[in-house]
């Protein structure tokens, strides 16, 4: 099922063709429009004009974060605030916000990707679509609100928090798609089951579309299991338009990122260089159409790949990979690079665990330590403690042979670590205080 065939099933050349016109019109804008791009594409020497094939892109220079930063609030805007109708803003857990703009064209492209999103997700108009991801600047909630309704859902607009209502609404209303963040979504299931609702006999849920955090295949099955739904993942990011840049199809097998609207490139954080397809690296993003605020080249921090090997489904937009994580999220432990991401596939593989963990990452005597907190399943808390030595043992080693560092592991009793309604905190780093 498709919502916008044609788009999504371009044969390639075409596409091509169409990004290199909305390139140029892009990059004209942001000249004209944006000092600081005009400054910084005059710094190397480039005009619009010199924008003649897709392989010039990379004559421009990257934008990250920080450019949006310096230039807060508006800086960065191509349109004039009178033609500015919304505005959102990032999370920004550390410094400044970042600050974005959505012209009414905008927000009518961002419905539509919204609307295919869910679509390839497996949502239909017959669909009453539970919206948990969290209403307000917050680009979540708001952006899967109007593709729910470009696509005709019945939208429930709940928002985040407030889990036991969360659960009843979905009961008495016969909610049969969620949208939050594949952590909520545990934590919803876990208070369902709490309420003695069976999510099997009681609740008519079939998908979930979840995103907004980086989660592994071993956390989709688990929700898979605990919902007994779908469960497809979702991409997108504030700067570059929010939720809707990329996801799945029912086959699963890497997000489609709407290639009409960004081109997507995938670079070596520490140089900077293009990686062949297939190689993990950073995601780098330029927006097509965009008016409020264009992106060119913007650098998301994102490690990721790219394949653009022809997916079952028939859409012949390029497939990311999974996120693993973010090179800001990555620790640097005893010159060891980790991901929390891999360590939940193995938590999630040994089983006789929650999928909630917490890694704790402290200095001592000068030397990394990282304890992983780790919740273990009511069942087996209530066993004896051996079985329990057994266990945690058993997860240093795997956890040891997967990053290649030694490592603290400590159960802890169920419902013990903090539960998220929005984007999980997975790591506490100490050594930063
Ligand atoms: O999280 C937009 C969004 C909302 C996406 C709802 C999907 C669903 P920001 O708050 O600006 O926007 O955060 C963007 O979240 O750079 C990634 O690091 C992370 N992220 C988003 N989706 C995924 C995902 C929204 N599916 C940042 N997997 C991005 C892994 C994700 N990480």
């Amino acid at each position: 099922m498709y919502w916008n065939q044609k788009f999504e099933c371009l044969p390639r050349e075409e596409l091509k063709q169409l990004q290199l016109e909305r390139l140029k019109m892009t990059v004209e804008r942001a000249f004209h429009n944006v000092p600081h791009y005009r400054r910084t594409m005059q710094e190397v020497g480039i005009e619009p004009d010199d924008i003649q094939s897709l392989e010039d892109l990379r004559k421009l220079p990257f934008t990250t974060k920080d450019d949006l930063r310096d230039n807060y609030p508006y800086g960065m805007f191509a349109a004039p605030l009178s033609e500015i109708v919304r505005i959102h803003s990032s999370s920004g857990t550390t410094g400044k916000p970042t600050v974005v703009g959505y012209t009414r064209n905008d927000i009518n492209v961002w419905a539509e990707l919204m609307a295919r999103a869910l679509v390839s997700g497996g949502a239909t108009r017959k669909d009453i679509i539970q919206n948990a991801y969290g209403y307000g600047l917050f680009t979540g909630g708001l952006g899967v609100h109007y593709g729910a309704e470009r696509l005709g859902a019945s939208v429930i607009p709940i928002s985040g928090g407030n889990t036991k209502r969360q659960v009843l609404i979905m009961k008495d209303c016969g909610s049969t798609v969620l949208t939050c963040t594949p952590s909520y979504s545990l934590y919803i299931a876990e208070v369902m089951n709490e309420m003695g609702i069976d999510p099997e006999k009681d609740i008519k849920l079939k998908c979930g579309i979840f995103g907004a955090e980086p989660w592994s295949d071993n956390m989709r099955q688990e929700i898979e299991k605990k919902l007994g739904i779908n469960a497809i993942d979702i991409y997108g990011l504030s700067e570059v338009i929010g939720p809707g840049v990329a996801v799945e199809c029912l086959e699963k097998n890497g997000l489609h990122v709407a290639e009409d609207h960004f081109i997507v490139e995938v670079i070596d954080p520490q140089t900077g260089e293009p990686l062949p397809e297939g190689e993990m690296g950073e995601l780098v993003f330029t927006s097509l159409t965009k008016e409020g605020l264009p992106v060119i080249r913007y650098r998301t921090r994102d490690i990721a790949s790219i394949t653009t090997e022809p997916c079952p489904c028939g859409r012949t937009n390029a497939r990311m990979s999974r996120v693993s994580g973010r090179t800001d999220d990555m620790l640097i432990i005893r010159g060891v690079n980790v991901f929390p991401s891999q360590i939940e596939s193995v938590l999630l593989e040994i089983g006789y665990t929650e999928p909630h963990y917490l890694l704790i990452v402290d200095r001592e005597n000068n030397l990394d330590t990282l304890t992983v907190l780790v919740e273990v399943s009511s069942k087996l808390f209530a066993d004896e403690v051996r079985k329990l030595e057994h266990l945690g043992k058993k997860i240093q080693g795997a956890i040891e042979t997967a990053l290649g560092i030694s490592v603290r592991v400590k159960l802890v009793e169920p419902k013990t670590i903090e539960r998220s309604e929005g984007k999980a905190k997975r790591v506490i780093d100490k050594r930063k205080y």
